[in-house]
């Protein structure tokens, strides 16, 4: 069936996305240069005997080379893992053309679904016209995803098979880092049994949590941030002229708020609320509705009843009573689902739970709105994480708000109005058209990955960096995966893990909010910054997000 494109994406498919010069001479005519060896974040012990055959590698950086690498013929399986995020179907597009510079006759499956494709032997065979259909486009609707954990020696013994039968001798994991974590278990499991199956991963969240000195961001945050920072701009419009509701807006970015935090510096809202920052300070849910009330009140008593408030996605796991009762809940879960699962009637679950936690804990949980409790009770996704996405944190702070004012009210502390709209923006911002960064940055990713490959490596995050400075400066290499790895507890054991990197409280991206907050609070100084710009001059469409520049700043590498 012919598909109706839209204007747009007529001509974002004609976009020839960017690679750094290193690359730009071909897959063929590339040097691997070696870093430094690496270790495990944390837990080095633990990490180095859970993957002795991937651990510690040294990073790794391209640059291109006279000679010429002749290329023997390989087929290669790509997987898209997780949430959604823009740019994913241009990883797959760089890896195709370099698999294709390679050698013609190399060949990419796509596996189905998410990681059960290999499990299961659900594939495809890319081919230009079909990849060629979904350049510079957002989602994942190219083969699909999933959030299946492969962490069983039978899974892995499937996927082994289902390579066998397609002569795949090389794999690429986009995801998140559960799903890099996924990565590396394939990758020991594959190197242990001598299979001849290298496995790369490339570094793909909107939630910008999976970084590090050589993973400067995750693709898709930046056009996610920017999607949500025009929602957000639009609705401080709209807030300004109706000058009637507070707004409340929950961003997603799970636990961390990278995302909220971007958002902020390019909206400027009255209101955010860091989780961090919350976990930092040990405030608790009553003290952030008292902050954010007192806000409130202090607006009001200058004629304004209305404003912006952002809240993270992940702040309930933040809030420090919350946090203890979530761990809590967690072990509990795990050990009595199955007399759960038999009652059906609601109360009769919220009153096992309570006998089940702790004192403290249960008297947490007895204090919460029942939509919230049921909310936490939901199941957990497949690598142990509560879904927070689900947890409506935006209207439990409403309610609360609305009872602290009536009280603030009678005290003679509140005179003004209180009209609230609940907001959540995230899944509006995962498949979003690529931006020019995202669209350059996922390309050579993928393109990036096979050049990994070419060079034997396994157990590898596809890596580029240098990101903004123009993307011909770009530094394409790579790190092992093993570098990003500790321990943490899931579904109630200790399990390998890639280290979340969450808000550094100290870093310059929160220091610019937490410079600026007294002032947006009370003036109304938003900033609306529009729709993604796709054409035009490069300095307003290859422009990245000022968490990046932050970051950043002084540690730009000249070419
Ligand atoms: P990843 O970590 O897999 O990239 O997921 C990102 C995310 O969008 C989170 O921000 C959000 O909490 C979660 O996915 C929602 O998951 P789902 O798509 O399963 O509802």
């Amino acid at each position: 069936m012919k598909r109706t494109l839209s204007t747009l994406q007529i001509e974002r498919l004609k976009y020839q996305p960017k690679l750094p010069s290193a690359l730009q001479a071909g897959i063929k005519k590339l040097d691997l240069i070696e870093g430094e060896k690496t270790q495990s974040v944390r837990d080095q012990a633990d990490i180095k005997s859970l993957f002795p055959n991937c651990y510690g590698g040294p990073t790794v950086t391209f640059k291109a080379s006279e000679e010429e690498v002749i290329s023997e013929k390989r087929n290669i399986g790509v997987i898209l893992s997780g949430g959604q995020a823009p740019g994913g179907h241009n990883v797959i597009a760089g890896l195709y053309d370099a698999i294709k510079q390679a050698n013609p006759d190399n060949k990419l499956y796509g596996f189905l679904g998410g990681p059960s494709g290999i499990i299961e032997g659900n594939y495809i065979e890319f081919t230009d016209e079909f990849i060629d259909d979904y350049r510079n486009t957002g989602g994942f609707d190219i083969i699909g995803s999933g959030r299946t954990k492969l962490e069983t020696e039978g899974q892995f013994l499937k996927a082994w098979e289902n390579c066998k039968k397609l002569g795949i001798n090389g794999i690429v994991i986009i995801g998140g880092d559960d799903s890099n974590t996924n990565a590396c278990m394939l990758a020991e499991y594959f190197a242990a049994k001598k299979a001849g199956i290298q496995v790369i991963g490339c570094p793909k969240t909107i939630d910008g949590d999976l970084k590090n000195e050589q993973i400067e961001i995750s693709f898709g945050f930046d056009t996610a941030c920017k999607t949500y920072a025009e929602l957000v701009g639009n609705i401080q419009r709209d807030a300004n002229s109706a000058k009637k509701y507070w707004h409340f807006i929950k961003l997603m970015g799970r636990s961390a708020t990278h995302v909220g935090l971007e958002v902020a510096l390019q909206t400027q809202p009255n209101i955010t609320m860091i989780s961090e920052e919350v976990e930092a300070k040990q405030m608790s849910l009553e003290s952030i509705v008292d902050y954010m009330s007192s806000v409130i009140a202090k607006r009001a008593a200058q004629g304004k009843n209305f404003g912006i408030a952002l809240i993270p996605e992940g702040l309930i796991e933040f809030v420090p009573e919350m946090k203890a009762m979530i761990a809590n809940l967690n072990d509990i879960m795990a050990e009595i689902e199955g007399k759960l699962n038999a009652v059906k009637n609601e109360e009769e679950k919220f009153a096992i739970i309570e006998k089940a936690l702790d004192a403290s804990n249960a008297k947490v949980f007895k204090s919460l709105p029942t939509l919230i409790k049921s909310q936490l009770l939901m199941d957990r996704d497949p690598h142990g994480n509560v879904q927070v996405s689900k947890i409506e944190t935006e209207k439990l702070l409403i309610a609360m708000i609305e009872t602290k004012l009536k009280e603030m009210k009678k005290a003679g502390q509140f005179s003004g109005k209180f009209g609230s709209q609940a907001h959540f923006f995230g899944y509006e911002g995962r498949c979003a058209f690529p931006s020019n960064f995202d669209a350059d940055y996922c390309y050579s990713l993928g393109y990036n990955a096979y050049a990994l490959m070419q060079f034997g490596l396994t157990g590898y995050l596809s890596s580029v960096r240098n990101l903004t400075a123009p993307a011909s400066e770009w530094i394409a290499g790579g790190i092992p995966l093993t570098m990003m790895m500790n321990m943490e507890k899931r579904h109630g054991k200790m399990k390998p893990v890639i280290q979340k990197a969450l808000v550094d409280l100290n870093g310059p991206v929160f220091k610019k909010l937490e410079d600026n907050r007294e002032n947006w609070a009370l003036n109304d100084d938003y900033v609306f910054p529009g729709a993604i710009q796709y054409f035009g001059p490069s300095s307003v469409c290859d422009i990245t997000t000022q968490t990046l520049k932050l970051e950043t700043e002084g540690k730009l590498v000249k070419a």
